[in-house]
């Protein structure tokens, strides 16, 4: 077996290390992560997803964005990240050379027993109708931007995305994975349909794959869709339960975590301020004012969510703190992560979704965590190193 990079995951956080005391990077960064985003944008997706292009140029390459059903259907997530890149790419702070293209590749549009489904009658993945999934759209608006997508979409005459249709999500991670053994991170924010297709089709994936950060998941605490499950599991438990099982270098981060790191109300309405270059805080290099009245207008419906259900104001910043999972020296400082086998209960009953993770291991007998990877689980988080890293880049 290849060893591709691997860093050790189970450092507790040291309060005092000097990498939580600035977000910056250090003049003796190592090269950028490649890194592949799986996404269903998705407000908290496009905070993500602006943050990774616009301010970690020297922390990550993004090589692609990949699209999966989950906050809205498969086709609102590709109109979503598209939109994202090509406002990113009018911002100027992503496209490296002119002409530069960042691929935007189809994934799945159902979760994987309804895919397995239409294998099973000869209709295919790709074709899978969609009409029976849940959409989040009382969290993220109708078009999953809080319904300013709109207001923000642009046609420019030279596109900055090059959109992968007719080719598939899992295709790509693994010709990236093939490219670049050991080198890329796939940062899985939604459902994980695509991932399992992935080590599924692909299974030279679980050497060539670096490293894969999944947000999802509720461990010792309640769900946000149901008190078992999360939201991004339930979306698809059996894509979940397979890809847990599927490969060690695994990073998860759930609600035990990404609900303690929130940005406030008043923070967000920071994001309307346009910032000039003497207000940057240096480094890292901060989200562009476009991209920060974007998030700020989209946020508003997800922000409003969020006072009527979780009774505060302000937002939760899961996929962003994912994202910062996936920096290695943020990852070591910021988070403490215990490991072991993680199953993903797959009855259609109350517990449907709901993530175990055995951290114990030592059983009389032997169980349905026998043989699995020990994955790397976020349990407890540096709340304020990690709001610092986020509230630079955001420049609020
Ligand atoms: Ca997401």
């Amino acid at each position: 077996m290849s060893s591709p990079a691997t860093t050790h995951t189970n450092a507790p956080v040291d309060a005092s290390s000097t990498r939580t005391a600035s977000p910056a990077s250090t003049p003796a960064s190592p090269p950028p992560r490649k890194l592949i985003i799986d996404t269903d944008p998705g407000v908290d997706d496009a905070f993500a997803i602006a943050l990774a292009l616009e301010t970690m140029s020297t922390e990550v390459e993004v090589l692609g964005l990949t699209t999966v059903f989950g906050n809205v259907r498969r086709d609102d997530a590709t109109r979503n990240a598209r939109t994202l890149v090509e406002m990113c790419a009018l911002a100027g702070s992503w496209r490296r050379e002119a002409g530069a293209r960042l691929p935007v590749v189809d994934g799945a549009r159902a979760p994987l027993a309804a895919l397995d489904e239409d294998d099973r009658s000869g209709a295919g993945a790709s074709t899978a109708d969609d009409s029976a999934v849940l959409v989040a759209d009382f969290v993220h608006g109708e078009d999953g931007f809080g319904g300013v997508r709109g207001a923000y979409e642009t046609r420019p005459e030279e596109s900055a995305v090059e959109h992968r249709a007719g080719r598939e999500a899992a295709d790509f991670i693994a010709e990236m994975c093939a490219k670049y053994p050991g080198e890329v991170t796939v940062l899985a924010l939604a459902p994980l349909t695509n991932i399992a297709l992935t080590f599924r089709r692909h299974p030279e994936c679980s050497e060539t794959m670096g490293e894969l950060v999944v947000l999802g998941g509720a461990f010792e605490v309640n769900g946000n869709v149901n008190p078992a499950a999360e939201a991004n599991i339930l979306g698809d438990p059996e894509a979940a339960d397979e890809v847990f099982g599927a490969f060690e270098r695994t990073f998860v981060v759930g609600l035990d975590v990404t609900t303690r790191v929130r940005l406030s109300g008043a923070e967000i309405e920071r994001l309307e301020t346009v910032l000039r270059d003497a207000d940057a805080v240096s480094p890292p290099r901060r989200c562009s004012n476009l991209l920060r009245a974007f998030l700020h207008d989209a946020t508003q419906f997800y922000k409003a969510y969020h006072l009527r259900v979780a009774d505060f104001d302000g937002i939760y910043v899961h996929d962003p703190t994912a994202l910062l999972l996936a920096l290695p020296h943020v990852r070591d400082a910021v988070f403490t992560f215990r490991r072991g086998a993680v199953r993903v209960a797959l009855a259609r009953d109350c517990a449907r979704g709901a993530v175990f993770l055995d951290a114990r291991r030592a059983w009389l007998f032997r169980n349905a965590w026998s043989d699995r990877p020990r994955v790397s689980v976020a349990m407890d988080v540096d709340v304020d190193a990690a709001l610092r890293e986020l509230r630079a880049r955001l420049g609020v």
